[in-house]
Formats: C-alpha cells, structure tokens, sequence
C-alpha cells in the first residue's frame, strides 16, 4: 500500500515537473496563441490520468506537418516484409511500468516506431495497460507502444502520434492494421504515406464500444482495429488520436499481399475438384485497379498444399470475370498439388517480378474417393 502510495507520488512529481516544461514550452508561444487547426493532434500528458490531455496543453501547439523530414531510405540488411507479421510490442518484457524507447524497432520486420514530430520532438515507448490513463480493462500487463513529447516521462499519458516506417516500401494495396486504445467517442485514425511523402491512405474512426477504466477515473476506454489500404506504394504509416484523449497501440499488422485473388476454375462456382484426376486445375489470377497480373512472375507460382508449379505453356490472359480487366489464367496438374479429399480451400502463392510476395486462396469441394461421379476433367 505504502510502495503503491510512493509510486504514485513519485509519478505525480514527474508529471508535474512536466506539466511545468509544458507550461512554459506554451508561455513562450502565447505571442503565436494558434489554436491548433480542427483535427490535429495535440500534444501535452495526462497529468490527473483521467484518460484525457490537459487543455492547457492541447492549445497553442501548432501542427507542422512540414517540419517532418520524410525518410524511407532502405537499409541494406532488412528482414524479410514480404510475408507480413503483427508486432505485439511484448519485447522486452517490461521490468518498470513503462519504458521510453526511441525508436522502437521490431527485429523481426525492421519496422521502425518513432514519435511522429509536431513543434516540438517527441519519443516513443512501451507502457503496460495497467499504466496508461487510456487503459481498457482488464488492466493486464499486456504491452503497448506510447508516444510522448520528449523527456515528459509521459509514454502512455499523451496522444502524440506515432510513425511507422518500414524498411523498404510495400507494394499497392498492402494493408496496415492497428488497434487503438482510447476514449470511447474520440476520432482515431491511421495515414498511410509513399516516400515522397504523399498520402495513399487514410481512415477515420471511433471507438464505440465501452471496455470500462481499469480504475482510472474519467469516461470509459476502449479498443478498435483500424484497418488502411495503401492505393500506392507504401513507405510509412503515421496513427493519431485526434482529439485531447490519450491512445496507445498494439498488434500493429501489415499484410504486402493481400490484393492478389484468384478463382480455381472461373467457370464454376462450386469449383469441385477430384484429387484422383490425372487432368489439370484451372486458377484465374484476377486482376484488379490494385493488381496488375502483368506483373506476375509465373515461374514462382505455386498451387495447393504442395505447390505445383504451372502446367507447360499453360498461362494466358484473358478476362475470365468480364470486369474488363485482365486476368492470368494459369493451370496446374492435380497430382502435383496435394489437394486432399475434404480440403475446402486451397491457395495459390507466388512473386510479382519485382520479388513482393502474394498469396490467394479460394473454396473448393472435393469429390469424394470411390464415388465415381464428379468431375474428372477438371478443365
Ligand atoms: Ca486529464
Ligand atoms: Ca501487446
Ligand atoms: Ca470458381
Ligand atoms: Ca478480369
């Protein structure tokens, strides 16, 4: 009780020591006295942990966008993005309640988590959700990424927005995922940008749902998966909370290949296939305004549990959907694809030329071993 007491002291000396930087940070701008333009992030720290930014914080803080210098360089040794992953933040295991860590980079991906500058710098960090004000019960010691203004001590008080750059650009129509914790009925949302800095993506959102306080005082939290489409070349996403409501994130999700679709046998809907056929399954690669089947590498496709490789000479194009666009239609021999009796689904996998890779899966029926009817021609 007595340790649990101290702690808190010792937390509200820290914020207030911050709330007196911040203080005078905005004393020396009252000239300037913008109220930051309608949906900008605000900067500042939760100083009462009611799950909102303190409002003399949130004013006079302008957002410049253009004083971000924009960097998407690639490193030479970077790990392989073209599978996509989640990163949980679970590493390291905190041993304090919260850790600044700036930058947060995911060894396995290489995606680089940085505070997103506004006028004056920023750093991110690791919070637990026991002790940030924007915890959502349970307050477990489930990690999650912060960001603050820099040296605040206020990773998991503050809704500074976060970057994310990954380590070489993804292609069009990769997908980022996020999930946001926040105040309910606060506006959330994830940009998505090319190296040149333009914008190939953006959604907005809210988090309706209540998922109580974790006995923080203030109006309840909640959690939201926020889901953005890059329509370009994607080299950064940047999360923001726009509003004066502290948010951190978790299970940040990229997925590079998730445009590819395919249709096993376009001339059937039921798509019945006979592992038993000595014939050869029909897939149509579709192509799509996010998927040019032009760009397929055809020698690395790979069909089924085993991955057959493309019958001789067997792709062509051709607009097998009518949607007026081009679409691959590629066969594969059934034996060498390892469909099984009572698969329901199986995908096909492969490279564009420029080495991203893509995956497609689509339903099938398998016609029962011993039936003698069904389809044995499989074309
Ligand atoms: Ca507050
Ligand atoms: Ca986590
Ligand atoms: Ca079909
Ligand atoms: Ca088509």
């Amino acid at each position: 009780m007595n340790r649990s007491r101290s702690l808190v002291g010792v937390l509200r000396v820290r914020f207030v020591i911050a709330a007196i930087a911040l203080l005078a940070l905005s004393a020396c701008r009252t000239e300037q006295s913008t109220v930051a333009p309608f949906g900008a992030p605000t900067a500042g720290t939760d100083t009462d942990r009611d799950g909102t930014i303190e409002g003399e914080f949130a004013r006079g803080l302008g957002w410049d966008v253009e004083s971000s210098t924009i960097s998407a360089e690639s490193s030479p040794s970077i790990p392989n993005i073209a599978a996509g992953s989640t990163i949980d933040f679970e590493t390291p295991p905190l041993t304090s309640s919260s850790q600044v860590i700036d930058p947060y980079v995911d060894a396995a991906t290489g995606v680089i988590f940085t505070a997103e500058p506004l006028s004056i710098a920023g750093e991110v960090g690791l919070v637990r959700n026991n002790a940030t004000s924007a915890c959502a019960d349970p307050p477990s010691n489930d990690q999650k990424l912060g960001a603050a203004p820099a040296g605040s001590g206020g990773i998991g008080f503050s809704n500074f927005p976060i970057r994310a750059t990954f380590p070489a650009s993804l292609p069009v129509g990769a997908t980022v995922s996020v999930e946001f914790q926040a105040l309910v009925n606060t506006p959330i949302r994830i940009r998505l940008f090319d190296s040149a800095g333009n914008m190939v993506g953006i959604v907005n959102d809210v988090i309706v749902n209540p998922m109580g306080t974790c006995g923080f005082p203030g109006n309840p939290r909640g959690r939201k998966v926020v889901t953005a489409t890059a329509t370009g070349p994607l080299a950064y996403a940047i999360m923001d909370q726009l509003s004066i409501s502290v948010f951190v994130i978790d299970d940040f999700t990229f997925t590079p290949s998730s445009v590819a679709e395919i249709d096993i046998k376009p001339d059937s809907e039921v798509n019945s296939i006979n592992p038993r056929s000595q014939g050869v399954i029909p897939v149509a690669i579709l192509g799509s305004g996010l998927f040019d089947v032009n760009d397929v590498d055809q020698s690395t496709l790979a069909f089924g549990p085993d991955g057959a490789s493309i019958a001789h000479r067997s792709a062509h194009f051709a607009d097998v959907n009518d949607d007026g666009l081009t679409d691959l239609l590629a066969h594969f021999p059934t034996q060498e694809t390892g469909i099984a009796a009572g698969d329901t689904e199986a995908c096909l996998s492969g490279e564009t030329l420029d080495g991203t890779a893509f995956e497609a899966c689509d339903g099938i029926s398998t016609v029962p071993p011993g039936t003698s009817g069904g389809d044995f021609s499989d074309e």
